[in-house]
């Protein structure tokens, strides 16, 4: 390796320490709430990197609080990212998918609140497809220690996000963070076990050539839905379409994908779930802030997604997210106007 090219190389502490010192408190805070996230992700990746040979899989025959099956897998992320915060003293409340109520830390009087997906995709682990984790992390309002505080405390705008993350357990392990300002890449180098900066300043493109959703729903979709996607399917080269169909069922790897490529991925509400399926303040809400951050935009088709107001930690919004022109066509459709007339043709 050319001494250029060992220059080249940034790990996620590094970077930190170098990149985040505006950020608004203290970059060391910051950079412990990341390295702990960072050594969890580490430790569920060697987990599902071998899912299919240690007998993990399976059901553990408890259910999460939306009467899912929780996979063993799903069950150890949980409490790696549990123990992972609360040893790391930066946090004091965490929330998860797979506990009902908020997680009182209480050894520590931390400053943070992470909410989290702890293994998104849980229901493509048996055939191994990309899985992920997603965070999202606040900063304490008060050191409150009363429950019903603490509780309101968790339910921010996303807006007030300080920062929000993914690991994208998937051909290769990668961590994509915000704090708001841009978005960086970090690929995991397992044989010295470092996050090295592999996309730095990820962009996405202002128009994409893919769509991303379970068309299964068609029928159930709203009219407005419907008419996107035949636009979607026509034939015009000045807007690049028909547009190319790719959906994994893992949210952060079609979302990671859209925000390489452009297009949009759309979980919208369909008749037999008006709200849809995502859930605004551990999926949504980080995966908004960082899209934003990179130059996209995320609504629930109709409002955006960070101005939403909090009614409680486990609620779904309907989720459109992608190149900044894709989701204003597909919000102009939802509104029965047809492709959004404010852009450059195709731009
Ligand atoms: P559907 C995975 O279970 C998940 O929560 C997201 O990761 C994914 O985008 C969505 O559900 C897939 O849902 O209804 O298309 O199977």
């Amino acid at each position: 390796m050319s001494d250029a090219q060992r220059k080249q190389i940034m790990t996620l502490s590094q970077f930190i320490i170098e990149r985040e010192r505006s950020f608004p408190y203290a970059s060391g805070e910051l950079s412990r709430l990341l390295r702990d996230i960072s050594l969890a992700s580490r430790l569920i990746n060697r987990e599902v990197s071998k899912a299919g040979l240690v007998d993990i899989l399976g059901i553990t025959g408890k259910s999460n609080v939306h009467g899912e099956q929780v996979k063993k897998l799903d069950d150890f992320a949980h409490r790696e990212m549990i123990s992972a915060l609360s040893m790391g003293g930066e946090c004091s409340i965490l929330g998860s998918e797979e506990e009902k109520d908020i997680i009182r830390v209480a050894s520590t009087s931390g400053k943070y609140i992470v909410l989290f997906d702890p293994l998104d995709g849980s229901s493509n682990i048996d055939v191994n497809v990309s899985l992920g984790t997603i965070f999202s992390i606040y900063r304490r309002s008060s050191e409150s220690t009363d429950l019903e505080h603490q509780r309101k405390e968790a339910l921010r705008k996303g807006l007030k996000q300080v920062a929000a993350g993914y690991v994208l357990y998937g051909s290769s392990t990668m961590l994509v963070y915000t704090t708001g300002r841009g978005v960086n890449g970090f690929t995991l180098d397992t044989s010295i076990g470092e996050y090295l900066l592999s996309h730095p300043d990820m962009q996405i493109p202002k128009r994409g050539k893919y769509y991303s959703t379970n068309q299964g729903y068609y029928s159930l979709y709203e009219q407005g839905m419907q008419d996107y996607l035949q636009y979607l399917q026509g034939e015009d080269e000045v807007t690049h379409r028909p547009y190319s169909l790719r959906y994994i069922g893992t949210l952060v790897a079609d979302i990671h994908r859209t925000l390489l490529y452009g297009g949009i991925f759309m979980y919208p509400a369909t008749r037999t779930a008006p709200k849809g399926k995502l859930r605004l303040m551990y999926e949504c809400n980080p995966m908004a802030l960082i899209i934003e951050q990179a130059g996209g935009l995320a609504s629930d088709g109709r409002n955006r997604i960070l101005e939403l107001e909090p009614r409680e930690l486990h609620e779904r919004v309907p989720l459109f997210i992608g190149s900044e022109h894709d989701v204003l066509d597909a919000q102009s459709f939802l509104a029965g106007n047809g492709p959004y007339q404010g852009t450059e043709n195709g731009s």
